[in-house]
């Protein structure tokens, strides 16, 4: 799954067919971009997986035309993806109540502290009305998108850069209506300790913020 999503994202590919992500790994692996991504462990991996597949299947010694090739490289990028993608099917999805009243007190998140893996996804329910989930500016990973869901109403995300990602509910940040969500490694960790916060914030997030393991 992470893999999957990784190689997506460094071969910019969005959200295409099994069939495109494959055909994109095969001209990845075996065309110009090669030398551009030598540095990167998925790559390498990939063109591992193939460079034994060939090994075993006396792929060389065969001396294929090269349209036979690719289709059985696309049909193993295929099966390659596939299993990924299975993966991707269970990344688990965590669920955020939005509380006029919950176990911490009125106008929280709950839970206000999620631990999550790289593409999983995380559900923000309008229990009660009035409250939104949006991310705190600067208190996501590099490279991550932020999000703002829309008043009284339910919004989905997906995670798949690894970090912190800070979490308020527009009209009662002040208040302390936040929440914080770590996927994988808190690679940010210290920058996000260092966003100023406003009123009762502060506080909610410097205790979240601790909860995160160290050495993580
Ligand atoms: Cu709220």
């Amino acid at each position: 799954m992470i893999e999957i999503l990784a190689l997506r994202d460094h071969l910019s590919l969005g959200r295409r067919s099994l069939t495109e992500i494959a055909t994109a790994l095969w001209q990845h692996r075996s065309g110009t971009e090669f030398v551009k991504c030598q540095s990167s462990l998925r790559c390498i991996k990939v063109l591992d997986a193939r460079a034994s597949y060939r090994k075993a299947d006396g792929w060389s010694r065969h001396a294929r035309t090269k349209e036979k090739t690719m289709k059985r490289s696309i049909a193993i990028a295929t099966a390659f993806v596939a299993i990924l993608l299975t993966g991707a099917a269970q990344a688990a999805d965590h669920q955020v109540q939005m509380l006029n009243k919950g176990e911490k007190g009125t106008m929280v998140f709950q839970p206000d502290f999620i631990v999550a893996a790289p593409g999983d996804t995380v559900t923000f329910v309008p229990t009660d009305k009035s409250h939104d989930a949006e991310t705190i500016k600067d208190m996501i990973p590099d490279g991550a998108a932020p999000f703002k869901g829309k008043m009284s109403e339910q919004i989905t995300v997906t995670l798949d850069k690894e970090g912190v990602y800070g979490v308020k509910c527009t009209p009662h940040y002040g208040m302390g209506m936040v929440a914080l969500i770590v996927v994988g490694k808190a690679t940010n960790l210290e920058q996000a300790k260092a966003v100023k916060q406003t009123g009762k914030a502060k506080k909610v997030l410097e205790d979240l913020l601790a909860q995160v393991p160290a050495g993580n």
